[in-house]
């Protein structure tokens, strides 16, 4: 009986993270329409309808509802953290960054469009998010908005996901990188638009600052468990697909926490990230809380 209501609580989470990723897909779709000039909307479409997780969507709309707001709320700050995370995504992929072919299963945008049109691409995904916060978001008051849209710069900045990648850049190849630049990494180029996706969908839904303050400290939890346990994932997939490993082996000096730390500290680290993520949910109704708890055993216990 324990194992069937684990069963069922699980399928309960990914029916939710169904049901908000086509509610997304049907949002951004509209969001971002087909137009002159067709070469910039169709490389953006390209990447941004590519068919993520949409995670950072589901975690705006989630933390919104968690607080008493709604889907609709969320929706157009949801779909901007989709913008900006395909921004990134699509920058991160270029020739002077990790100079990626593939991404999402599919040829990157560079790949398809030339890196004229790509950085081109990731600009205007970025310019539009921040509009599209201000213009589409409804029946919430205008300091909200405004917090919001502050939030969402500064996660994406130099003080943000820009941080995260320069400092990622300098240590490329570096094995001496210790546990604090790792940390540093990690948190500004993953936690920190998470954290910004749970953050504006719980000011939008009306959070108190001690609700928004323990949201914000779950999903940096959660944005660096991610990482964690993508390193402990190269490990154990690298040895279990042996040979299959061509493409990591330019980064085979990359710092990660299996090497700093050994497999066994790393899982108990990512556990110990995992626990920490779902204490600061404690305070609210747990019925309510269930899609982020959800939301944080995924990513604990993702397969790939
Ligand atoms: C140009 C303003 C500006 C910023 C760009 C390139 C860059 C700065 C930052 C890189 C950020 C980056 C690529 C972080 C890694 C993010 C990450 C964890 C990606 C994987 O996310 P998933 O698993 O992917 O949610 P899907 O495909 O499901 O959406």
């Amino acid at each position: 009986p324990v194992e069937s209501v684990a069963e069922s609580l699980k399928f309960d989470f990914e029916t939710y993270m169904k049901s908000k990723a086509s509610a997304v897909n049907v949002a951004l779709d509209l969001a971002v329409p087909m137009q002159y000039p067709e070469e910039i909307h169709n490389a953006m479409r390209y990447s941004l309808l590519a068919g993520g997780k949409r995670v950072r969507p589901a975690l705006c709309i989630a933390a919104c509802e968690l607080v008493g707001g709604s889907e609709d709320l969320a929706m157009p700050a949801a779909c901007a953290m989709e913008m900006v995370h395909t921004m990134s995504l699509i920058h991160d992929d270029l020739p002077c960054m990790d100079n990626d072919d593939l991404r999402r299963g599919k040829p990157t945008n560079h790949k398809v469009f030339g890196e004229d049109t790509a950085v081109l691409a990731g600009d205007a995904l970025l310019s539009h998010a921040f509009e599209h916060i201000a213009r589409a978001t409804t029946g919430v008051s205008a300091d909200r908005v405004l917090r919001v849209i502050a939030h969402l710069g500064k996660a994406v900045g130099s003080e943000g996901l820009v941080a995260g990648q320069i400092v990622d850049i300098a240590c490329e190849r570096d094995p001496t990188v210790g546990l604090e630049t790792l940390e540093y990494v990690h948190t500004h180029k993953t936690a920190v638009l998470l954290e910004s996706a749970v953050v504006s969908g719980a000011i939008l839904g009306g959070a108190s600052e001690e609700e928004i303050s323990r949201l914000s400290k779950y999903a940096i939890n959660v944005g660096l468990l991610f990482q964690v346990v993508d390193d402990i994932l190269d490990v154990t997939k690298s040895s279990a697909e042996l040979g299959k490993t061509a493409g990591k082996d330019l980064l085979a000096d990359k710092a990660t926490y299996p090497k700093i730390l050994g497999l066994e500290k790393s899982k108990e680290f990512a556990e110990e990230l995992k626990r920490k993520a779902k204490d600061e949910l404690s305070v609210f109704d747990q019925r309510k809380a269930a899609p982020l708890l959800g939301l944080a055993d995924y990513i604990a216990h993702r397969q790939n």
